[in-house]
């Protein structure tokens, strides 16, 4: 018997402009320093749950193909989580749309576990404020907790591990007044990434020798991030983003074995903002796990930063984002 109707959630994917990379506790997803990010209106991830108590075990769909392996794996984790925190045993039929390439390193899983948190959060009967659903959603991918909140969101480290780390560690936002940010993504390759930035993380802080100078320099840009926001300084917004994501990847290039998610054609994006730069456009870059780059610059100049883009050979294509709303219920 299929009891109780569907619920659906949407949430969007974040990108970190002072970027977490490395957990202190792998099982809670908590991290060695804080983060702090901006969620776009763009590639929305749209999540339906249904109760089903004819289901053994969940069921799950992304783009209507039924989930396998790791994916499949992390989904049914979550869930045993919050059934446990509900007390409730019935399983899901869940079913996803990523509009977002998945696993190229465009942040698909910050919006799916964010989207999910909520549908589930909700189909459960958990009633958890956005701190408690920050935290929820930090527990299926740390880069959700900060999609759970829109525009500026700050993911707070917190301190310990286990149950008093869980506590803690929970994404708010932040109060970005008028900056007036826009965000040129350049796709140069949308397919999934060949090491998971789980995998990759674990890699970074076990065997290179510039983690811990880049987590330490971390809490600088951080503290300068914060700064520049309040004053609406967009070009030390996006210097200190760039320097920062810069970082990140230098920790992973010293890794042992090498993690190298950029490739020659995020290069040459980097390459051409640089130029940007020196026709006095207040563009700046950033990167994740994958060769695709963000460029940041003024709403009023996106669109010369999207031609500019547009123009190298080897860019597939280029969306232009803006800050965006936090993971809600459409029908709620
Ligand atoms: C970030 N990234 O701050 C950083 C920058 C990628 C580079 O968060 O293991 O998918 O599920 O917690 O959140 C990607 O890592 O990793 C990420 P898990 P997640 O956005």
């Amino acid at each position: 018997m299929t009891v109780d109707s569907a619920v659906t959630a949407i949430a969007h994917p974040n990108i970190a402009l002072v970027k977490y990379w490395g957990k202190r506790d792998e099982e809670y997803i908590l991290p060695h320093t804080d983060s702090l990010s901006v969620t776009l209106d763009i590639y929305p991830t749209t999540t339906t749950v249904r109760l089903d108590t004819a289901l053994d075990r969940d069921q799950v769909t992304v783009n209507r193909a039924p989930a396998t392996g790791e994916m499949l794996t992390r989904i049914r984790t979550f869930l045993d989580l919050v059934r446990g925190m509900s007390g409730r045993a019935e399983y899901l039929r869940v079913d996803t749309t990523n509009t977002v390439p998945t696993g190229a390193g465009l942040a698909s899983s910050a919006s799916g576990f964010a989207a999910l948190a909520l549908a589930a959060a909700v189909a459960y009967g958990l009633d958890l404020n956005p701190t408690g659903l920050s935290r929820l959603a930090r527990r299926g991918s740390g880069s959700a907790c900060r999609s759970i909140f829109g525009g500026f969101a700050l993911w707070h480290a917190g301190t310990g591990i286990g149950e008093e780390g869980d506590l803690s560690s929970y994404a708010d936002p932040i109060d970005a007044g008028a900056l007036d940010l826009a965000l040129v993504v350049a796709v140069v390759d949308a397919a999934p990434k060949e090491i998971s930035s789980r995998a990759a993380m674990r890699r970074t802080i076990e065997t290179s020798p510039l983690y811990a100078p880049w987590a330490e320099s971390s809490h600088q840009d951080l503290a300068d991030m914060r700064a520049a926001i309040t004053r609406g300084d967009l070009d030390a917004v996006g210097e200190i983003a760039e320097r920062n994501a810069l970082g990140m990847h230098a920790t992973m290039l010293a890794a042992r074995p090498a993690v190298r998610y950029l490739s020659p054609a995020s290069l040459r994006v980097l390459d051409c903002v640089g130029q940007l730069r020196r026709t006095g456009i207040g563009a700046f870059a950033t990167m994740d796990a994958g060769p695709n780059v963000k460029v940041l610059c003024r709403g009023g100049h996106a669109e010369r930063v999207a031609d500019a883009l547009r123009s190298l050979s080897d860019t597939r294509s280029v969306i232009t984002a803006r800050p965006g709303p936090g993971a809600r219920l459409p029908d709620g």
